[in-house]
């Protein structure tokens, strides 16, 4: 693979709309125009859907289910809110692989993998995250909070994660206290948080986010055909991942922004009315305590109030919810 292959890719992206001749790719690159061709030959040979015509040049007309770090990379660096952007084609999880990169260092990135071979939820459950289905990827941010506060860091996200995927569905998207989005009653996205601490404070916060973006029904197996829905199947049409993953940035940043600078009372009522979890009887697990009841509230610090059958009421920090 050339090096100028994601240039190349990127070309042709950004110019979707029109052809561009190969002069034009080689004038700009600085490159042969023998090294453009072998180039587009390659993109086409790997699934991409270039159309070649004599005098007019070269037009992208689809690509295949993966992404291209010259794509994602200036529609990230865009909105100018990570220090560097990591692709990968394959990684067992990019929660680890973000955790390996915190070393010696301070900065802010985004890991993305086209498919996770060992994708972990919480408490270690396991995730599926097949190839070009999925958006799969780890946030390392580094906020100078205090730790009192991390605890309301998923609620934010939660809206934001939710606001991206709404333009793309007329079904309501909701979420589910304190890391699920759901659409009709099904889970679309799971995400969790990790926290690197020493006594000055917050080194990082691992933010890891799975959402199912083009699965169809037949991809999901075993207790995920009753569970899990993708933002494909809920749409009815198939998500420009690239479109979705801009969506999703711009409304991290900005929720993010707001975790950092607002206190969780600004915006409770917001995430109160997005949520899924009222009036029904459910179950909650708390540190392998069950306990059935509703929930009733979230208070002003995002901890959970709940109503068991017999009339007892609980503060709940982080529970499984089953709903
Ligand atoms: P969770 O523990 O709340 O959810 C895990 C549960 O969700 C599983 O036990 C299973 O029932 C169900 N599940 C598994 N895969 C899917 C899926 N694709 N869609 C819907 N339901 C599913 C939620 O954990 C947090 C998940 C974070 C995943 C991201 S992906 C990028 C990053 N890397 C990594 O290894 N994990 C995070």
């Amino acid at each position: 693979m050339s090096k100028y292959s994601k240039d190349v890719i990127q070309m042709l992206y950004e110019h979707q709309s029109e052809y561009i001749s190969g002069q034009y790719i080689a004038t700009q690159l600085q490159i042969s125009r023998t090294a453009v061709k072998k180039i587009i030959d390659q993109l086409k040979k790997e699934g991409c859907k270039i159309e070649s015509m004599n005098q007019k040049g070269h037009r992208l007309i689809d690509l295949p289910d993966k992404w291209y770090s010259g794509i994602v990379k200036p529609l990230v660096e865009e909105q100018d809110c990570f220090d560097h952007i990591e692709v990968y084609t394959s990684l067992d999880s990019t929660q680890l692989k973000a955790k390996q990169l915190l070393v010696g260092n301070n900065d802010s990135y985004l890991i993305l993998s086209d498919e996770q071979t060992k994708g972990r939820g919480r408490f270690n459950r396991p995730w599926k995250s097949s190839r070009g289905k999925g958006l799969w990827m780890s946030l390392v941010l580094r906020p100078r909070v205090p730790f009192s506060m991390i605890t309301t860091f998923n609620l934010f996200i939660a809206l934001g994660i939710k606001e991206a995927i709404q333009p793309f569905t007329d079904e309501i998207v909701t979420v589910k206290w304190p890391n699920d989005v759901y659409i009709n009653g099904r889970k679309v996205c799971g995400f969790l948080t990790e926290m690197v601490a020493n006594n000055d404070g917050i080194e990082a916060v691992i933010c890891g986010i799975g959402i199912n973006m083009n699965h169809l029904s037949e991809d999901f197996q075993g207790e995920l055909k009753e569970k899990a829905t993708s933002i494909r199947l809920s749409a009815n049409t198939k998500i420009n991942r690239y479109s979705f993953l801009k969506e999703l940035i711009i409304n991290i940043n900005k929720r993010y922004n707001q975790f950092v600078s607002e206190p969780f009372n600004h915006i409770r009522q917001e995430y109160i009315d997005a949520s899924n979890i009222w009036d029904k009887q459910l179950k909650f697990t708390e540190n392998e305590n069950l306990y059935i009841g509703k929930a009733i509230d979230i208070d002003k610090d995002g901890f959970l109030i709940i109503e068991e059958e017999n009339g007892h009421r609980r503060k709940l920090m982080s529970a499984d919810i089953e709903l």
